[in-house]
């Protein structure tokens, strides 16, 4: 080992300075071997480059003010770094040579809603897609195939050059999310759409935020004002809480559609109550209302089940929620209810799922939902118990898949991690990686999930830097798992790409851990 470092210096030092001194840096590695993240579905390359020039521009099919508004994107993700001013063009037909061209041309099956085709020559880019969808995840692989520093938000020196090829690419399941707890502790708007932008570089499609718990109302509702008068003024350990007004959650769902990423609420209940159960008296059966709770228990709050004033309040807030979400689901949690009796969970389940479809939603649940009698239009999220997931299948609802034993962002990388939990696990990047959704529960198969999403619990976790280095690098290898196909995925082989995607996450200001079963390039 040692002698090996003494004869490879010289020849480092030889490279850094070639590289620095010669006009022109070298050409990139092939288009397959770039490290993308998620793996495409196929990746063909042919051996040259595309280089962006001070004449480079985007051009977007005509007509189209989504697409424009997609070519834009891209434009703010290559100008920082590359200084290079590319502009948005409306095209009539394909463009010049030297250009980027996006197109939604609308006919391939297989591509579905967000599949799309990359192709890359010395001429020129040629994104097409069936939907704008399939654009914008395009456009996270055209990112990954331009150098690291590309992430950059300032003007770097280099070239920018793509090796050529086609990619074609879609995904394997139509959900893929992560979950971030905004009650234990409260992120602000910025944090959220940070989060939002960070997903959606991995193709995720989904940001589910748990958006009341014991500690902490999130959510301005308001037919019941005091939910976030009062039970939104404190957090886990005692901080000042917080609470999104209409407005501001209004603007995140907008940030994230100009993501494709859809926004999917969760008020969980009966159980995870205690911040209702302190803001109005009637919610509890004793007609008294808690005191508000900054401890991380769980399972010692219920919503009174026997008591119309219950149903009522939750009518108004999904009424309020639905109006405020264009994605398909309300999630109604349903996890943990300890002090709620089966007998009374079971029939407010059932109440709660024929609420949420009143106002022309569909339900997801957590596991123990499937306790009740789920329609096919629902959802289970499964995350602790097998049985119930394959119940849910059974009943012919389709199952979301968030092991806590590989899928739960807040569980420790291993002894010596000092955020987190790990009551189901120590998670490390590998463990987090090497599972199969569709063979993870006998008797739910692939028909039977809708995807996978990755919950971030924040009892432990108080800010973006914290939330960031449990999510990364775990979160892409999620998002890979969701996307690419499962014979594609190979630890052996994707420890190589994420090792190279070190200096990506760092570009990306990514405050990740640096996990020592990776080998991370500089
Ligand atoms: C269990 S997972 C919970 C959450 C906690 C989490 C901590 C689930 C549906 N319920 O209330 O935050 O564990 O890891």
């Amino acid at each position: 080992m040692f002698h090996k470092v003494q004869i490879l210096k010289p020849l480092v030092v030889l490279a850094v300075v070639a590289t620095t001194f010669s006009c022109s840096t070298p050409d990139p590695a092939r288009l397959s071997e770039q490290s993308l993240i998620p793996m495409p579905v196929s990746v063909t390359a042919t051996d040259s480059v595309f280089e962006l020039t001070t004449d480079t521009d985007i051009y977007v099919q005509g007509g189209s003010e989504e697409v424009k508004k997609i070519g834009q994107y891209l434009a703010d993700k290559l100008n920082p770094a590359t200084g290079l001013g590319l502009e948005i063009k409306t095209a009539s037909g394909e463009p010049a040579a030297g250009n980027i061209y996006l197109a939604t041309t609308g006919n391939e099956a297989e591509l579905g809603e967000e599949g799309y085709v990359l192709s890359v020559t010395r001429e020129g880019v040629r994104l097409t897609a069936n939907k704008p969808a399939g654009l914008f995840r395009g456009i996270q692989t055209l990112r990954q195939a331009l150098p690291a520093a590309i992430e950059m938000n300032d003007k770097q020196r280099g070239s920018w050059k793509i090796p050529t090829g086609t990619i074609r690419d879609y995904p394997t399941y139509e959900y893929r999310g992560a979950m971030l707890d905004v009650a234990r502790h409260f992120f602000s708007v910025e944090d959220v759409k940070r989060y939002i932008d960070l997903i959606s570089a991995y193709k995720m499609n989904a940001l589910h935020l748990h958006l009341a718990d014991d500690q902490g109302w999130r959510i301005e509702i308001k037919s019941w004002p005091k939910l976030t008068t009062h039970g939104s003024t404190t957090q886990v350990g005692g901080g000042k809480g917080g609470f999104y007004t209409q407005e501001q959650y209004k603007e995140l769902v907008r940030y994230a559609q100009d993501r494709y990423v859809t926004i999917i609420p969760e008020i969980d209940m009966p159980g995870h109550t205690n911040a209702a159960l302190a803001s109005y008296p009637e919610l509890n059966c004793d007609n008294k209302a808690r005191e508000l709770y900054t401890g991380i228990e769980v399972g010692f709050s219920t919503l009174c089940t026997s008591s119309e004033i219950t149903y009522k309040f939750i009518d108004d807030v999904v009424r309020e929620l639905a109006a405020m979400t264009p994605g398909p689901f309300i999630h109604a949690g349903g996890d943990e209810s300890h002090v709620t009796p089966m007998k009374d969970y079971i029939p407010f389940i059932n109440r709660v799922q024929d609420i949420i479809q009143s106002h022309g939603k569909r339900m997801i649940g957590w596991d123990e939902v499937t306790n009740a009698s789920l329609k096919p239009s629902s959802v289970a999220q499964f995350w602790a118990k097998a049985e119930y997931a394959k119940s849910a299948a059974d009943q012919g609802a389709k199952v979301l898949m968030s092991p806590a034993t590989r899928a739960y962002l807040d569980m420790q990388y291993d002894s010596t991690t000092k955020l987190g939990l790990h009551w189901a696990a120590y998670i490390e990047v590998d463990s987090a990686y090497i599972w199969d959704p569709a063979t993870m529960v006998p008797g739910v198969s692939r028909q039977n999930i809708l995807g996978v999403e990755a919950p971030l619990w924040t009892e432990t976790i108080t800010n973006m830097e914290e939330l960031e280095y449990m999510a990364f690098p775990r979160l892409p290898g999620i998002a890979e798992i969701g996307w690419s196909p499962a014979a594609s995925r190979q630890w052996s082989e994707y420890r190589t790409r994420l090792g190279n995607h070190g200096p990506r996450l760092k570009a990306m200001d990514i405050n990740y851990y640096p996990s020592k079963r990776v080998e991370w390039s500089e």
